[in-house]
């Protein structure tokens, strides 16, 4: 078994590619049918394109704010092909690649960061948890959700992401021991993109790794290279295995980084410097997988080519849309947090309609 093989005190990361996109590890090379793959790298493509034009947009001032993922998309597809449409994804706010490959639409994603609640409004049969911003409390409904897949006996599994500075909070080890303890099927994984906003990942834990925190649940936990889609998808499918098998919670550390800022109203220039990024430019998921693809034939330049300029049109053509049909009128801004609004809401309507009002004057 895989996690039996990575220690998660010893800091051996599981691996199959290489930054340059060669086989280190073949045994464990996942036999994947062709159109998977090119699923996934494509894909990839879209939510780096996506993510990219997210960040032009915000600061042309067309969209509100954005937490970027340029760098963390092996963290996010890899687990995403090895989970079905029956299995459930609780995120965080920074898993746009895993999203659209899990069935939200572009268009859902860019009306959430656009502040339009419809943007969490996914198809039917989406089994994705809504954004989820106080940090940690996602493991807690993954937990929840994976809890009654169990009794129902459903074949369900619950994918929960984290960030590194997460598991510092109390619901990571609630989410995490209730799930161990009820033996429930989850798998966490920890995106350790080595910064909480400006906290980097030595300040916010003394733990040598933070895949040993599984050790505190009695849960397998290893150590994953991140930006290396292959190894995420063969230890997400091993850890899924393991909980549609009743045997409980796993825990996924996944070593990726975060190229971009925190939000998208944060300067990473003041807490880290440009070498440090320049050295995970070279680790770029994307080229990697892209590499591997086009030495085994699978992907030829040409589709490459067409699979960015596809991806360059649909995020233009998405957005243009948004920015028609998206704005939020202010009485949905404030109608649906509660089914009756309370006085403390209602007297901030009315003074923000009376400024509207005088404003549209
Ligand atoms: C309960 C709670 N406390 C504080 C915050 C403010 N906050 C937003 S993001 C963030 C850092 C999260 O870092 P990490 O878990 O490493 O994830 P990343 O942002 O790197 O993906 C914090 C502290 C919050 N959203 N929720």
């Amino acid at each position: 078994m895989l996690f039996n093989q990575y220690d998660p005190l010893k800091k051996k990361v599981f691996r199959i590619l290489d930054a340059e996109g060669q086989i280190v590890d073949k045994t464990n090379e996942p036999n994947l049918p062709n159109d998977v793959l090119l699923k996934m790298y494509q894909t990839m493509v879209l939510g780096r394109t996506a993510d990219l034009k997210a960040v032009q947009f915000q600061r042309q001032g067309r969209m509100l704010t954005y937490a970027p993922n340029h760098g963390q998309e092996a963290a996010q597809i890899g687990p995403m092909a090895a989970i079905t449409n029956q299995d459930w994804l609780a995120i965080s706010f920074r898993e746009l690649n895993a999203m659209l490959y899990h069935g939200v639409t572009l268009e859902q994603l860019f009306l959430y960061w656009y502040g339009n609640e419809r943007g969490s409004h996914y198809n039917e049969g989406v089994k994705v948890l809504p954004v989820n911003v106080p940090i940690g409390s996602q493991i807690s409904h993954a937990a929840g959700i994976a809890y009654v897949s169990k009794i129902q006996k459903k074949d369900e599994v619950v994918i929960a992401y984290i960030g590194d500075g997460g598991t510092s909070h109390g619901e990571f080890h609630e989410g995490l021991n209730f799930g161990s303890v009820m033996n429930v099927p989850m798998v966490v994984i920890i995106q350790n993109n080595h910064y909480a906003i400006s906290t980097p990942r030595s300040k916010a834990t003394k733990a040598e790794t933070l895949a040993q925190k599984a050790i505190g649940y009695g849960i397998p936990g290893i150590q994953v290279d991140g930006n290396d889609v292959l190894a995420m998808y063969v230890a997400t499918r091993e850890a899924v295995k393991r909980a549609k098998n009743g045997e409980g919670p796993s825990l996924i550390e996944a070593i990726t980084y975060r190229m971009g800022p925190h939000t998208t109203s944060d300067n990473p220039k003041i807490y880290r410097e440009d070498t440090e990024v320049a050295t995970w430019e070279a680790k770029d998921p994307l080229k990697r997988f892209s590499q591997y693809l086009l030495n085994k034939s699978i992907l030829t330049a040409e589709t490459d080519q067409k699979y960015h300029e596809e991806a360059n049109e649909l995020v233009l053509s998405t957005f243009k849309n948004v920015e028609a049909s998206g704005l939020e009128s202010l009485e949905e801004i404030f109608e649906h947090t509660y089914a009756q609004m309370p006085p403390h809401l209602k007297e901030q309507y009315e003074t923000l309609k009376n400024v509207f009002s005088k404003e549209a004057q």
